[in-house]
């Protein structure tokens, strides 16, 4: 166990933890190298595409990133740290042995501005059979109040799932004025580098935007465990054309452990991600083209 039975009690009560020097050195300069490379290659992008969604303002003199999409299918390194640092055992502590990664995302959040993240349970993106979902957000670079840390509001994970819609599409986003919304409960989850922030999918989270003059780095990997079958296929997450490709999927998204295809049943509260935004490629295009209200 890397966890502490009060760590993965806090966990459990409040739906999200903070734990620290979860990579080593190396493995951090090793993962800024490789992130500047992206960088580099970004240069060469003029509009959003399957790796990056651009910053207002990105151009090859100077690259404004938002995200890197899914940085472990892209570059080994990405999936192997889970391994090869305390992830895996973090994960193992609070998911148990069989775990499946539905994705990861670098958010670069640009300095100047960079985007924020309106407040958001991340169930409602994606709803399973059962709650054994959550987030893990590994910083790759200091992370403090100005350069737009993670907030999440605890026990958020034991109420309900807030409404995600504005006009009868999904807006990706819960509408700040919601009576169930309470942002004075807020905590602002800050760090060093190789610190790492957890929380459960039902936790209310969000992010402003980063007005520091430095990128705000973090790896989010998104995990479940293996018995919790995601309900509606987000495009990023389920790609089941058919089932072939589905169990393929399934095998080569596992953590550790076993593909588990008898799904565990909870009585959890679902709402479908649907209709979709006008453009659902990603959690910023949802929010933007579903009319989302800012709380920032
Ligand atoms: O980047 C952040 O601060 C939050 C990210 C997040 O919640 C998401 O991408 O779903």
């Amino acid at each position: 166990m890397v966890l502490s039975d009060n760590d993965i009690k806090f966990y459990n009560e409040q739906g999200y933890l903070l734990v620290e020097d979860v990579i080593s050195k190396d493995q951090l300069d090793e993962m800024l190298s490789i992130v500047n490379n992206f960088y580099e290659k970004s240069k060469a992008i003029k509009n959003n595409d399957n790796i990056y969604d651009l910053e207002d303002g990105h151009s090859s003199t100077n690259p404004r990133l938002k995200r890197i999409k899914q940085p472990h299918q892209h570059t080994k390194f990405f999936w192997d740290i889970i391994k090869e640092s305390k992830i895996q055992n973090i994960l193992i502590d609070l998911l148990g042995q069989d775990i499946s990664l539905k994705t990861s995302k670098l958010n670069t959040k640009a300095p100047g501005g960079g985007a924020a993240v309106e407040w958001h349970q991340d169930w409602a993106f994606y709803p399973h059979t059962n709650d054994n979902v959550l987030a893990l957000g590994l910083m790759l670079n200091d992370v403090d109040v100005d350069n737009g840390p993670l907030m999440v509001i605890p026990e958020s994970h034991k109420g309900p799932v807030l409404s995600h819609n504005n006009n009868g599409v999904f807006c990706g986003a819960i509408n700040p004025d919601d009576k169930n919304f309470d942002i004075s409960k807020a905590i602002t989850l800050t760090g060093k580098a190789r610190s790492m922030t957890i929380h459960h999918a039902r936790t209310l989270h969000g992010s402003a935007p980063n007005n520091s003059d430095r990128d705000r780095l973090m790896l989010f990997y998104e995990c479940n465990a293996a018995d919790a079958w995601p309900l509606v296929g987000v495009g990023a997450y389920l790609k089941n054309g058919n089932p072939v490709d589905l169990c393929t999927q399934m095998e080569n998204q596992m953590v550790c452990g076993k593909v588990n295809y008898q799904p565990r049943m909870e009585n959890v509260p679902v709402v479908l991600p649907l209709p979709p935004a006008q453009d659902y490629s990603s959690i910023f295009t949802t929010q933007k083209t579903g009319g989302a209200k800012s709380a920032f």
